[in-house]
């Protein structure tokens, strides 16, 4: 996961380094020792690169069997993760392929391990400039501004429009046609550092949870219905008005590692240990989603994400509010600084 210098490398720094003290430390050393322990090196170093010929040759090896049975999949026909798991006793984690009802091939991430596995990774919401106040990047609220006469919002939580790639999930904004097409039940939500690689997800992941009630059969089965029944929109009403709050169960993390990920100032009017939709605030916008809390309070623009049209002018953003007391700063009503450079992945099941 963290690229070091390679053994090898260690190797000769290493003997590198003891020529040089030796020379140092003692003058005396003949010129046939030091041919001599030159010679013992070269030896070394011949036999090291056999081995690295080798290891290569090994390497592309398996590499070609794992693809080919990567690409194997591309044979499977289901329209979820949970439909592999089930028709073709697939257990590994990974990128595959999923048809719509209307037969659109997509690839995304299946998480076949956690809670028994069968989880479709549907999307990403990834801030990419939390200064940017509704800037380009800002799909899950708004590229165009905040725009008081655009304050329906009728953007990507309530959309058939989809972006981005599965492998690019924590580097920028994603939406497969699973978000609307897949009827599920539960969902997953991983908190995945920016940048991080597909195969490291899972391990670096800050907050993974999931939730097992089947509360998404009462929401129609997927994001897009549940936000049609409960509009992400401005001037929705009181902010008490909100939507469903869910039970979680952790997978990494607790409710207490879930409040420290947020700001001070934000833990006094959120209890951990929920998901919540479509949370108003003072100012009457919806955010979309509060990952691992319960609004309750009114704030929830420093601790929700998305939401659709017309913000407050200073609150516009996919991660509206996270930096208000200073970036990263985990003060007032700041989140961590973990938390504002993670994408959230979410999953159905
Ligand atoms: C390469 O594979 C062969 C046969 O599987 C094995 O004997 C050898 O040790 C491997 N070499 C390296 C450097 O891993
Ligand atoms: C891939 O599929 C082919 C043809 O169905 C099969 O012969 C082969 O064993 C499969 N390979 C792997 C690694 O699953
Ligand atoms: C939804 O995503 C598309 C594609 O990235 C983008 O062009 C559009 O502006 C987004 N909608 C909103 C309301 O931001
Ligand atoms: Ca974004
Ligand atoms: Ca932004």
């Amino acid at each position: 996961m963290f690229y070091g210098p390679n053994p090898r490398d260690m190797l000769y720094l290493t003997l590198l380094f003891s020529v040089v003290l030796v020379l140092v430390e003692d003058a005396s050393l003949t010129t046939l020792q030091i041919e001599n322990f030159i010679s013992e090196n070269e030896e070394l170093a011949h036999t090291e690169a056999i081995r690295d010929v080798e290891m290569t040759q090994n390497l592309t090896r398996t590499n070609f069997e794992h693809l080919v049975k990567l690409s194997n999949r591309s044979s499977y026909v289901a329209r979820s993760c949970k439909e592999i798991r089930d028709r073709y006793n697939e257990h590994e984690d990974g990128l595959y392929y999923l048809t719509t009802a209307n037969g659109m091939v997509y690839q995304t991430f299946c998480d076949m391990t956690t809670a028994g596995g069968g989880w479709t990774l549907v999307s990403s919401v990834h801030e990419n400039n939390i200064h940017g106040r509704c800037t380009v990047g800002d799909r899950w609220t708004s590229q165009q501004g905040n725009d008081a006469n655009l304050p329906d919002g009728d953007g990507n939580w309530s959309n058939r429009n989809t972006f981005g790639a599965a492998e690019g999930a924590t580097s920028d904004d994603y939406k497969n046609p699973g978000y609307y097409d897949i009827v599920a039940e539960d969902m997953s939500v991983w908190h995945v550092p920016n940048n991080f690689p597909l195969q490291h997800w899972n391990m670096a992941a800050i907050l993974r949870y999931h939730t097992d009630n089947h509360f998404l059969r009462l929401y129609g089965g997927n994001l897009l219905e549940l936000f049609k029944q409960y509009q992400v929109r401005y001037n929705v009403g009181s902010c008490m008005n909100r939507g469903p709050a869910v039970p979680i169960v952790y997978d990494h993390g607790d409710r207490e590692s879930t409040k420290m990920l947020y700001g001070p100032s934000a833990r006094a009017e959120f209890e951990p240990g929920f998901i919540t939709f479509r949370a108003i605030n003072n100012e009457r916008a919806a955010m979309a989603i509060c990952s691992g809390v319960k609004a309750t309070g009114c704030n929830t623009e420093h601790y929700c994400i998305g939401g659709g049209g017309y913000f407050d002018p200073i609150q516009c953003g996919d991660f509206p509010s996270f930096e208000y007391d200073k970036l990263g700063g985990q003060q007032g009503w700041s989140a961590s600084r973990e938390m504002t450079e993670a994408a959230v992945l979410l999953f159905y099941r």
